[in-house]
């Protein structure tokens, strides 16, 4: 088999770069090792950046997330006992984020792309990526138990953190730079309806939590806790109670979570991480397959939208002008908003976080850092356009 563009990973960002190419009218073919059911149900990110969601209306995928969408135009930030606000739109200039479950997206993607796009094979699992440097890289896949190839003009590494593409990219080449951190979250979903209309990302010094949803009926909430942890040492009411602890206000002391059945349980851990550079010739990573952020600035699925947006720009570029201009730029293009990402994530996890070994001192800097974003606008605009997102340049 042959196409143009062939895709490993059929996450969001494999799926939405067959979604904009199809509408360029340009062939990819996409192989995701899972089954459907697995990566429709995957629980993970929940926030989207008012680029992305832009580019996924323009795409024709916009429709549910219009309907069933959250608009949110703040977060609350708690700490020291307090509650304070940022406003998006006041210090944006009118940006503002969505919540839509990352599962939500991919179904809506998985629909159209089977619907009216290109091939998208499930249980289809790349092993190699060979002859980046040539004409023809060729990808070997297992699909339904038999080898294949399947052999492209371009391949895109969509495959996520543990994929293999990045492997196709020479070690004499590739560096990868690296944080990790000693703390994981405990996540939950609940059917319990949030009793807060904003996301809520909590100080303590019982260590950070984060409220958000997943619709007006279900709760996702999240704990900080020890690498290592067992979710079975986190009964349901030791998490609810825990989660009243920590998001605690003093003006407010009745204030609680509205409770609910535990749907889901799991710990997670947390890493920083870019591999640069992002292309090896006509091998391209693209999302978490080349730069991985910790959640608590919830920018992962943002990023690996705006690397795929780049990227069909370009391939879109090359076929209407022949001018691989772009596509050679593309490593640049992205790293800059990448490591910007970086930043501001390591930024919010690092200032929110109570790392067991820290000493008073540095929880004082914390809280210094939280009241000045509380008290200067300068302070939480600048964390208002990191967390709504830089805007897309026209090639940005
Ligand atoms: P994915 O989603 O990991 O998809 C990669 C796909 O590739 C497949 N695959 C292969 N297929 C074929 N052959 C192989 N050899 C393969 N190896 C792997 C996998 O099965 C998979 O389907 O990467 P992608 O598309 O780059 O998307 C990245 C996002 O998933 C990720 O960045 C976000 O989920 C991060 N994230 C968040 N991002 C946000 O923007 N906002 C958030 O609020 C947010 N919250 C989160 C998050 C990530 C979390 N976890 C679990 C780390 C919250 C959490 C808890
Ligand atoms: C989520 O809803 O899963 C979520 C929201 C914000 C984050 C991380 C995760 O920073």
């Amino acid at each position: 088999m042959h196409t143009t563009v062939g895709i490993i990973g059929g996450g969001p960002s494999g799926l939405l770069l067959a979604r904009l190419l199809h509408n360029a009218g340009i062939d990819s073919v996409v192989l995701e090792s899972r089954d459907r059911a697995y990566v429709e149900q995957r629980q993970r990110a929940g926030i989207l950046e008012q680029a992305t969601v832009d580019v996924l209306r323009e795409a024709g995928a916009g429709a549910r997330l219009d309907r069933e969408g959250l608009v949110h135009d703040g977060i609350e930030l708690r700490f020291d006992g307090r509650a304070h606000r940022i406003d998006f739109p006041a210090l944006t200039g009118g940006r503002r984020v969505w919540v839509y479950a990352q599962t939500e997206v991919v179904k809506d993607l998985i629909a159209l792309q089977l619907d009216e796009g290109g091939p998208l094979l499930f249980e289809a699992e790349a092993h190699a990526v060979e002859g980046a440097d040539t004409e023809r890289p060729v990808i070997r896949y297992t699909h339904e138990g038999v080898e294949k190839t399947l052999t492209c003009d371009y391949v895109i590494g969509c495959d996520g953190f543990h994929g293999v593409t990045r492997g196709a990219v020479p070690e004499s080449v590739r560096t990868t730079y690296e944080r990790t951190y000693p703390y994981s979250w405990l996540g939950i979903l609940a059917d319990a309806a949030p009793v807060y209309d904003e996301l809520i990302y909590a100080h303590s010094e019982r260590g950070f939590a984060l409220a958000s949803m997943r619709s007006p009926s279900v709760s996702r909430l999240y704990l900080q806790v020890p690498n290592g942890t067992d979710p079975a040492d986190w009964p349901d009411e030791r998490i609810w109670d825990e989660l009243d602890t920590r998001f605690a206000v003093t003006a407010d002391a009745g204030w609680r979570l509205k409770r609910g059945t535990v749907t889901a349980k799991a710990v997670l851990p947390m890493r920083s991480s870019v591999t640069e550079p992002m292309r090896y010739g006509r091998v391209f990573l693209a999302g978490d397959a080349a730069h991985i952020v910790p959640p608590t600035g919830a920018k992962g699925l943002n990023l690996a939208a705006a690397d795929v947006i780049v990227l069909a720009r370009a391939l879109i570029h090359l076929r209407d002008t022949g001018s691989t201009e772009l596509l050679d730029a593309y490593s640049d293009t992205c790293l800059r908003r990448v490591w910007r990402a970086e930043h501001f994530s390591y930024f919010m996890t690092t200032t929110l976080h109570v790392d067991e070994g820290q000493s008073a001192f540095e929880t004082r800097l914390q809280l210094s850092q939280l009241d000045r974003v509380a008290s200067s606008p300068h302070a939480a605009a600048e964390l208002a356009e990191n967390y709504t997102g830089l805007p897309l340049g026209p090639v940005d």
